[in-house]
């Protein structure tokens, strides 16, 4: 680009005009972007200032109707929905508001006409990744579709200074590096430092009589921490909504007076003021529990406080009274990270705005709803009473006192069964003492729920069995659903093109418009279209793939993939020993017929979860022999892609063939990576699990690759003792396959590497590795004969596509509005500048 041209296009015009819709505004402002916000000019300019530049350009859009939305919300007193959750896992901001705002094509037709590449620029954003897995990016789909559908709502979270850690492999293993993604600044935030909020930490109670009886308590907290929001817009598809997600950062109080509490003490003082900012540094990188952790405990109380906080002073600012807190806010937590959120409420409204505490604990609990994503008994939250008490001493009283109230009401429900009274407390008894944040979530709210049908009826009958005998009306399921804006649209063009030319724009909006794909499954040409946009993507990939893992993979094999984070009951290593028992079948046999299949493998393990870790090593293990070995003859490739994220997954969704959703049935709450599979073209091979039984129900069975015991089956084998060393000697193939990683095949003749994974698997298999693998190993054989059989796939592949409808999250929105919510819709009516101002 020329400087001299570009200096003389400077535009002086006002925003509103600047800010139209059309390549030549774009453009503009672009430039204007470049000089004023940057301060370069083209020759001094480097790819990150042009990303910056363009992203600028785009915020100019996003703020005329972040303004218009707040200032229409205002002026309606709208309802609003509080999604309160530890973790948002964004993905990259640019490409989505480019699709929102419906000018995708023209910013990318302005950047070619300046001559720079537009993917390039789009790469350069470090992408937020404020989130572990599906229960973060859940969040993320959840605020996509809530400004969609023009729900006022407030997405409330944690601005972590790092998210989730960088992987790599090294050597095949896992190696962790920080995410400083902040490195190059945020285009898409902007700091509100006059909302800032304190939060108090630790110290004591004091209790009081009052002159006139009443009784009041005093919280004196050793430490303060100041929140600091950091607001983002968040665009709804085409219209002129743009909702917000806050994040609260963690900084040192500027009035906080240590002098009282560090008497002389300063350079103490300074160190507790720094370690303060420490509350938002880090996202804790595990995905189950953390046992433990005080920091952990703080960042979950800080940023619902500041939540709370921040609604009271937005109820405040429109002078409504705090009694119907309830009515203004439907507060939804996401998980039980924010559960605290119902003791907090409690103190704010009886502590600190004298309410009754009666009248409080209705406010309260027509605020909350808590969902629940997890059926595994070790991951649900709770924290040591020691610590519990050090870092929030009136929270523990005040759930003292809820839970005595609330198991009097056992008591008269369920007269004598102090062993149900026992189960149901809010306090762990059974050993050293615990606070059970499930237990808190589900008193203090008026709706749970899980998120599959299978995940809810275990919650029902299983986990929080004795909360559905006391309250069943609260129970209800939300299945869970993904934004086919970022997983269609943003994600897979050229399908995106393929299917409006096909049956018009409105799918976007109407998911279960796909329908109308289903008879053009029996056209020829419409296929054979369908087959060129999958081999275009999976080029894609394979040119990933080459950069990455330094592996040539062949687009015309079979893309078989699974990923997810690693975990032992989502069983990737069922996967790898199935890949095992294919390459022995090869050796044994060398001109057997096997259409050429890739096994792609990616997730994150958390840092400290050995047996993940051996996991991934174990799979890079089978790589390094099988991609080399010239018998195979590339008729098997395995590579597992490093750091997987939103950003990896954009890539790989659209590139697959065959989906592994192969978790032990009744473990895996929902998935969700399963429906943007789906929605993208990929036929499942997968257990009775999560929501893969309402993907095979969609379907159709005869379009779904089932295997696997049921919940029932995998219950009663256990119920019955499951000897897994059994099942091995029972099974030659099976047999073979694990003396092999045992003997060192796949670790340089190292027969201890392994060992733990083996061991672990004969005489304990707690997933049920063993039971399954003949029925897994049998599927893919049936996997394989579909596979050849190239119309009969692609038909089944636009089948499994047309009827994704059910898992837009645009459904589960409206689901949740409906029973739970009741927030209605406030189309928005975009303001000009003028208007802002008047
Ligand atoms: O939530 C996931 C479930 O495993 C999936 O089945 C489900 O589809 C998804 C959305 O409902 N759970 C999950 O991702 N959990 C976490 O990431 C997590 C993070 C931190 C933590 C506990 C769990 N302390």
């Amino acid at each position: 680009m020329d400087t001299r041209a570009a200096a003389a296009a400077v535009d002086h015009r006002p925003l509103s005009e600047r800010a139209a819709l059309n390549k030549e505004a774009l453009k503009q402002s672009f430039l204007d972007n470049l000089f004023h916000t940057q301060g370069k000019f083209p020759a001094l300019a480097s790819k990150s200032d042009y990303y910056l530049a363009l992203a600028y350009a785009v915020r100019e859009r996003l703020l005329q109707r972040w303004i218009s939305t707040a200032a229409e919300y205002m002026q309606k007193g709208a309802r609003t929905v509080s999604y309160l959750s530890a973790e948002f896992l964004m993905g990259p901001h640019l490409g989505n508001n480019l699709i929102n705002l419906g000018i995708y094509d023209e910013a990318k037709q302005a950047m070619t006409e300046l001559g720079l590449n537009f993917d390039e620029l789009l790469a350069q954003e470090e992408e937020p990744g404020l989130g572990n897995g599906g229960l973060g990016r859940l969040a993320a789909c959840f605020i996509d579709s809530m400004a969609t559908l023009e729900i006022p709502s407030l997405g409330y979270g944690i601005r972590y200074e790092f998210g989730i850690f960088h992987q790599s492999i090294v050597d095949g293993w896992q190696v962790e590096k920080t995410d400083k993604w902040l490195r190059y600044g945020n285009p898409w935030e902007l700091q509100r430092p006059e909302w800032a909020v304190q939060v108090k930490l630790g110290g004591y109670t004091e209790h009081r009589s009052e002159e006139d009886g009443t009784l009041t308590v005093r919280w004196i907290p050793s430490r303060l921490v100041s929140g600091v929001p950091y607001d983002t817009p968040i665009l709804g598809y085409r219209n002129n909504t743009a909702n917000t997600l806050r994040l609260w950062s963690a900084q040192a109080p500027e009035s906080f007076d240590f002098e009282v509490f560090n008497r002389g003490d300063y350079y103490g003082a300074v160190m507790q003021k720094m370690s303060s900012e420490n509350l938002s540094k880090v996202l804790y990188p595990n995905d189950e529990h953390e046992g433990g952790k005080e920091l952990r405990l703080e960042q979950q109380y800080f940023f619902v406080s500041c939540s709370l906080q921040d609604m009271i002073r937005i109820m405040q600012g429109q002078r409504l009274p705090l009694e119907h807190f309830h009515e203004k806010f439907a507060v939804q937590l996401n998980d039980t990270h924010p559960a605290i959120a119902v003791a907090e409420l409690m103190r704010l409204l009886v502590d600190e705005h004298k309410m009754p505490w009666n009248r409080a604990w209705q406010v309260t609990c027509k605020t909350f709803a808590y969902t629940n994503h997890t059926l595994m008994p070790e991951a649900l939250e709770r924290w040591p009473l020691p610590l519990f008490k050090k870092v929030l001493p009136r929270h523990l009283e005040i759930i003292f006192e809820i839970n005595a109230r609330f198991l009097d009401e056992v008591r008269r429900r369920y007269p004598g069964d102090s062993a149900r009274v026992a189960r149901l407390s809010l306090i762990d008894e059974s050993g050293p003492r615990y606070v059970r944040m499930a237990h808190l979530a589900c008193v203090g709210s008026h709706a749970i729920n899980g998120v599959a049908e299978l995940h809810t009826e275990l919650l029902k009958s299983d986990v929080l069995r004795d909360f559905y005998e006391l309250w069943p009306n609260k129970f209800s399921n939300k299945t869970n659903g993904v934004t086919p804006r970022r997983w269609m649209v943003l994600a897979n063009p050229r399908l995106t093109r393929l299917v409006s030319d096909s049956i018009g724009e409105d799918w976007i909006k109407h998911l279960d418009q796909l329908q109308k794909l289903e008879p053009l499954a029996e056209s020829a040409d419409f296929r054979s279209h369908w087959r060129e946009i999958k081999r275009a993507n999976k080029r894609a990939l394979a040119e990933v793939i080459a950069r990455r893992c330094n592996v040539a993979v062949d687009p015309d094999s079979m893309f078989d993939v699974q990923v997810k984070r690693i975990h032992e009951y989502k069983r990737q290593h069922l996967a790898a020993l199935h890949i095992i028992a294919l390459y022995l079948q090869l050796k044994a046999q060398p001109n057997l017929e096997l259409a050429p299949r890739t096994f792609i493998f990616g997730g994150k393990a958390a840092p400290g979860y050995r047996m993940a870790k051996l996991m991934i090593k174990l799979i890079t293990g089978i790589g390094d022999v099988v991609n080399r070995d010239p018998m195979v003859r590339d008729r098997l490739k395995v590579v597992f892609l490093p750091n997987f994220s939103v950003t990896n997954g954009q890539r790989i969704y659209p590139a697959a063939d065959l989906s592994e959703q192969i978790s032990t049935a009744g473990k895996e709450a929902s998935g969700t990576g399963n429906m943007k599979f789906q929605m993208n073209g990929a036929l499942t091979i997968g257990t009775m699990d999560g929501a893969n039984i309402e993907i095979r129900e969609v379907v159709g069975a005869d379009n779904f690759f089932l295997f696997g015991l049921t919940t029932p089956q995998v219950y009663a084998l256990q119920a019955q003792g499951y000897r897994p060393h059994d099942w091995y000697e029972q099974d030659p193939q099976l047999r073979e396959v694990i003396d092999m990683i045992r003997d060192g095949y796949f670790s340089r003749g190292d027969a201890s590497l392994f060992r733990p994974l083996v061991d672990s698997l004969l005489w304990h298999d707690p997933y049920f590795l063993f039971a399954d693998f003949r029925s897994y190993v049998e599927c893919q054989q049936r996997v394989g004969e579909t596979w050849v059989d190239t119309e009969r796939w692609t038909r089944m592949s636009i089948l499994n596509s047309a009827r994704s409808g059910k898992f837009s999250s645009d459904r589960s929105i409206r689901d949740y509005t409906k029973d739970i919510w009741h927030a209605p819709s406030v189309p928005v009516e975009l303001l000009t500048e003028h208007h802002v101002r008047a």
